[in-house]
């Protein structure tokens, strides 16, 4: 056969570069799209999150959005809705290589998260084969162990009050910071430099650094990426496909000389 042949990996490039301390930046799909997946996986992203906590994607289309973040280049991963036994099998089978677990709050939220993407005896995942199986240049029950780039959501005040002790749970990769809920659940609108809000997401850094593991955020434009860099985190979200086409076709309208 003279295909263009398929690419096999040995390891995953997301937590390979996390664990050697280097940065990952990718960016978050909400807008349900296969082909606009393939398009962002082309720009040059390490990985891409299928947002299926917030978007309003179904399962078939988070499949194809897989394929396409494949096929461009990207590591495809998903934010899931839940830490959830059946959400968690379903989404690593269908051939997400990582997940953004939200809402992780103790060491027991986090051990329980990890169980659920790993199968027995380390964990509670049912085996069934994976889509993406035939695309790892190894025994896919074996690179689970090590591979998957499993990141618990730190998104809230109790989470904070853990993070240490949530972060050294084995298998977790690293902490993602949600800013948003992060605000909510302290009660305030108040972010930025000098804000509690800020010293929060700091302590986050500080407890990653602390236990070897990397600290992500989720950002809201490159520079900010740059800058999230700079201070030490690593795993950075820089927006959404929805919230780059907003940005572009807005600049572009007013670029326009409206005659009304
Ligand atoms: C938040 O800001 O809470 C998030 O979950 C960002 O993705
Ligand atoms: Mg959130």
């Amino acid at each position: 056969m003279n295909g263009i042949g398929i690419t096999k990996f040995a390891t995953n490039p997301v937590t390979d570069k996390l664990r050697s301390g280097q940065p990952s930046v990718g960016s978050w799909l909400s807008l349900c799209s296969p082909v606009v997946a393939e398009s962002m996986a082309l720009v040059g992203w390490d990985w891409l999150v299928v947002d299926v906590e917030h978007s309003p994607v179904g399962f078939d289309t988070m499949v194809q959005c897989f394929r396409a973040i494949q096929l461009g280049g990207a590591v495809p991963m998903a934010r899931v809705p839940w830490n959830d036994t059946i959400w968690i099998q379903r989404t690593l089978d269908a051939g997400a290589l990582g997940l953004v677990i939200p809402m992780i709050n103790s060491v027991e939220e986090a051990e329980s998260a990890v169980a659920n993407t790993r199968y027995a005896t380390h964990g509670i995942r049912s085996w069934a084969s994976s889509r993406v199986a035939p695309y790892i240049d190894d025994d896919y029950q074996t690179w689970t162990e090590d591979n998957l780039a499993i990141m618990v959501m730190i998104e809230t005040v109790e989470a904070v009050e853990h993070v240490e002790a949530i972060l050294s749970v084995e298998g977790v990769v690293g902490g993602f910071i949600g800013p948003a809920d992060l605000a909510l659940s302290m009660g305030t609108k108040d972010t930025g430099p000098g804000t509690e809000h800020e010293a929060a997401m700091l302590e986050v850094l500080r407890a990653a650094k602390k236990v070897g593991k990397a600290a992500g955020k989720y950002c809201f434009s490159g520079a900010e990426v740059s800058m999230r860099i700079r201070q030490g985190f690593q795993f950075l979200g820089c927006a959404s496909d929805g919230a780059f086409l907003s940005a572009a076709a807005r600049e572009e309208y007013a670029a326009i000389e409206h005659t009304e």
